[in-house]
């Protein structure tokens, strides 16, 4: 009897990634070490790779180099991967350079193609669809709609292109209305903005996820795997790693879902105590092997807040009820969306609806491009 196929889904590497200044590739090329070693000794057919592979869309060689061994071990282990664009990652670069110098292997996809472009691909008698992220402006141009208007308007239209593709299984990159973020999401607060309502979603065998980086399933057929590590404070607990996914041959057999929840990079945590009883926490934060973030219930004495800088993998040091201390010199905005905040937060402003706006000005001149 023929087996099923087997393949491992994984999403959100965010190669490039940087926590306050430190760069967190090594940990992710370590994860991705991990993931390759998975992926052979449990003997998969296929690895489908949902986006958000690199974090930025000028990628540092590094984190490109990382990306490229990564499929390069694929190949020398005789594994093809499928791999879309999300929307931190560089479209041109992946339709220029990865696909023209890893296909046939690796099938790449960093701008939309329709099913008869070249957005549905056969392998092993199976449709994969694979969907790069798309802009809300694309799909939803008129900014003159209602922002009501325009979020039911994208997730039908988003339904209706997932639809066409008429896959065995999608890769897509995308929000699932109902989905939970998973800390470090550059979307974060746009989290519910544009999403596909589950009900929306094709009725594929099985539809592989990025974005979101908290493991989960969203539907019967659609999961997320999460991020590989854990991207920002507060995402400690959330879980993520890969997911392993058997498709039996006969159409009628359900897809079985194994997830492989990993702790990989290094523990990140946060530490919270009264100013008071620093002197007696110092030597746990010192002996603690991971990225810390300090909050010191103030108000605390100027001279404490540099102790705990001073190690160097204490990250940020925040002291509450102290106010102009809150942000110092020290602290390292990640995004022009944080250091947006942060701005608005000095000057006592309300933030929410104003850094959607933002976030939104930003994704649009992002994706500006002479297709869209
Ligand atoms: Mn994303």
């Amino acid at each position: 009897m023929e087996r099923p196929l087997r393949i491992l889904h994984t999403a959100d590497w965010h190669l490039g990634k940087t926590l306050k200044g430190r760069d967190r590739t090594p940990e992710v090329a370590e994860a991705l070490e991990a993931v390759a070693n998975l992926a052979k000794e449990e003997r998969v057919d296929l690895v489908l790779a949902a986006g958000d592979l690199l974090d930025h869309p000028q990628p540092s060689a590094e984190a490109e180099g990382v990306l490229v061994e990564f499929l390069l071990r694929l190949r020398k282990e005789g594994i093809p991967c499928f791999l879309v664009a999300g929307n931190h990652d560089p479209p041109e670069r992946f339709e220029r350079l990865y696909r023209r110098l890893l296909e046939p292997e690796v099938q790449v996809r960093g701008r939309l193609a329709l099913a008869d472009e070249g957005g549905l691909v056969e392998f092993q008698g199976l449709r994969f669809a694979l969907v790069p992220f798309v802009s809300e402006r694309l799909l939803v141009k008129t900014l003159a709609m209602p922002s009501e208007e325009r979020r039911l308007a994208y997730g039908e239209r988003m339904g209706r292109l997932l639809s066409h593709y008429q896959a065995d299984i999608l890769v897509g990159h995308l929000t699932v209305a109902g989905s939970r973020p998973g800390g470090g999401e550059y979307a974060l607060y746009l989290a519910d903005h544009y999403a596909v309502p589950p009900g929306l979603l094709p009725p594929a065998r099985y539809i592989a996820l990025g974005h979101l980086h908290r493991m989960q399933g969203v539907a019967e057929n659609a999961h997320y795997p999460g991020s590989l590590i854990a991207l920002d404070f507060g995402a400690e607990e959330v879980e993520r790693g890969v997911l392993l996914v058997e498709v039996p041959p006969e159409r009628h057999l359900p897809v079985r879902v194994h997830p492989v929840v990993e702790r990989w990079g290094r523990p990140l945590r946060t530490f919270r105590f009264p100013a008071q009883e620093a002197q007696a926490h110092q030597e746990e934060v010192r002996q603690f092997r991971g990225w810390a973030k300090v909050i010191l219930e103030g108000p605390a004495e100027p001279g404490l807040r540099d102790a705990f800088l001073a190690m160097d993998h204490v990250l940020e040091v925040s002291v509450t009820g102290n106010r102009d201390s809150k942000t110092g010199p020290e602290e390292v905005p990640d995004t022009l969306e944080e250091a947006y905040a942060l701005y608005l937060e000095e000057k006592g402003q309300k933030r929410e609806e104003r850094i959607r706006a933002f976030q939104e000005l930003r994704q649009e001149v992002r994706h500006a491009s002479p297709e869209d």
